[in-house]
């Protein structure tokens, strides 16, 4: 595959387009034979697989802070939100599950990233770097998805610790996972003077998928399948340790999490929407029909045209929000239009090309028809397209009140 021209937009540094250009080279060939392998092992399976061999080819180190915490290296908050874009970008282009394997390695382990103590670091990050442990990120229940502050999952306080009781659903790598960062409820919820339920009140903890009283409640299919499932927190004990950050900072911590990782989704629907205009080049010049090519009418040069543009405004969009980051700064808003532009912008790139191919885009086996599915989810998780509205135009009105006042 040719190195992609954006590598030279200024976002990037010398690192970053060797990094690129690396993972592109490893996951062309790596991918080719995942289809037939996949036939002969569950969803599951083949995620533990790819999660090794992630590991092994050292692009899962990237999910995780460099320990040198330079400009260099991913600035104050020792992330690297562009290696971890471009890697997302890159994997997705080829693998819809190699992507979400790396992923999940880094939003499983993010909050102890940010907040983790040095022993939790150090014991968990590691391991998870090396792609040798497998992380989870387990924030959303039954009643409580886009409204985060309405979760009701408690952790009680006990003796040297905390009991953890409910129930956790649509969270990736469920069943699979060696721990989970469980967002749960120190204290009751309070109601706002608006009517809607405070963020207060929420903490972090670190739970390892043996700790006795959790269980895997229901394992979840969907159109791009991957490892989710439900869990349940029964007299789950966790040791003080294990908690994240301080006490009733567990809404916020979430947030810095997904601050991060929002853009690797945007990253992904760009290397989605990027294959399907490859894909549907090269079928636009291989086709015939009515004596001519389908490159040939100007209907599909159009259409290409659009496609390309949508790409490229989603793709600077993105490298944006994670240069921003990489800076230091909180860039909730950035990242909050990369994620919900990418992902609008890709969902219809592939729908085009889906009609460029005609019957062959809906055909089970074709590249096309995968994406078609692999794409839809992306709308909806880390923050539904109206949630990064809402975070938007609040941000804005907040903005302009400032300037008032
Ligand atoms: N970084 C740091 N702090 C943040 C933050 C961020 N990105 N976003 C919000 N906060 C802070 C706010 O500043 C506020 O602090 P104070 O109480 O000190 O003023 C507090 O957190 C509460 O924020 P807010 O009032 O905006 O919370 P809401 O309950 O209104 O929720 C949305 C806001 C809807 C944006 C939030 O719940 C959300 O992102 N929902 C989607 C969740 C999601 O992505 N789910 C999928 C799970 S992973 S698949």
């Amino acid at each position: 595959m040719a190195t992609p021209g954006f590598l030279d937009w200024p976002f990037f540094t010398d690192r970053h387009r060797e990094l690129a250009a690396s993972v592109s080279a490893w996951a062309a060939t790596r991918f080719l034979q995942r289809e037939s392998a996949e036939d002969r092992e569950s969803v599951e399976a083949a995620c533990r697989r790819i999660v090794r061999d992630l590991g092994r080819a050292g692009w899962t180190r990237y999910c995780v802070p460099a320990r040198d915490r330079t400009e260099e290296r991913g600035g104050a908050s020792g992330f690297d939100v562009r290696a971890l874009a471009l890697i997302r970008e890159t994997l997705a282009r080829q693998d819809a599950l190699a992507d979400f394997a790396f992923a999940m390695q880094g939003l499983g382990s993010g909050a102890i990233a940010l907040a983790g103590s040095p022993q939790i670091q150090e014991r968990y990050l590691p391991p998870v770097a090396a792609g040798e442990a497998i992380a989870a990120f387990a924030l959303s229940e039954p009643d409580a998805g886009s409204d985060v502050a309405a979760l009701q999952c408690r952790a009680t306080r006990t003796a040297d610790g905390y009991r953890l009781e409910g129930e956790k659903t649509w969270i990736s790598n469920g069943g699979i996972a060696d721990f989970y960062c469980v967002f749960a409820r120190t204290s009751a919820p309070e109601k706002k003077a608006d009517g809607t339920t405070s963020a207060a009140g929420i903490s972090a903890f670190v739970v390892e998928a043996a700790t006795a009283g959790l269980s895997v409640s229901r394992r979840i299919d969907t159109l791009s399948p991957h490892p989710l499932a439900s869990l349940q927190f029964q007299g789950c004990l966790v040791p003080e340790t294990h908690r994240l950050g301080a006490e009733g900072g567990g809404f916020k911590l979430a947030m810095q999490t997904l601050d991060v990782f929002r853009t690797s989704v945007a990253a992904a629907a760009v290397g989605f929407a990027q294959r399907a205009l490859d894909e549907a080049l090269a079928h636009s010049v291989d086709r015939t029909m009515f004596g001519r090519t389908l490159a040939d009418f100007q209907l599909t040069q159009a259409a290409l045209a659009d496609m390309a543009t949508a790409i490229d405004a989603a793709r600077l969009l993105t490298y944006r929000a994670a240069w921003r980051r990489d800076r230091g700064e909180r860039a909730t808003s950035e990242v909050a239009m990369a994620k919900m532009a990418a992902t609008e912008a890709a969902q219809q790139v592939i729908d085009r090309a889906v009609q460029m191919f005609g019957g062959r885009g809906v055909c089970r086996g074709e590249i096309i028809e995968r994406l078609y599915r692999d794409i839809r989810a992306l709308r909806i998780y880390e923050g539904a397209t109206e949630v990064q509205k809402l975070i938007i135009g609040r941000d804005l009105i907040q903005r302009t009140a400032g300037t008032r006042s």
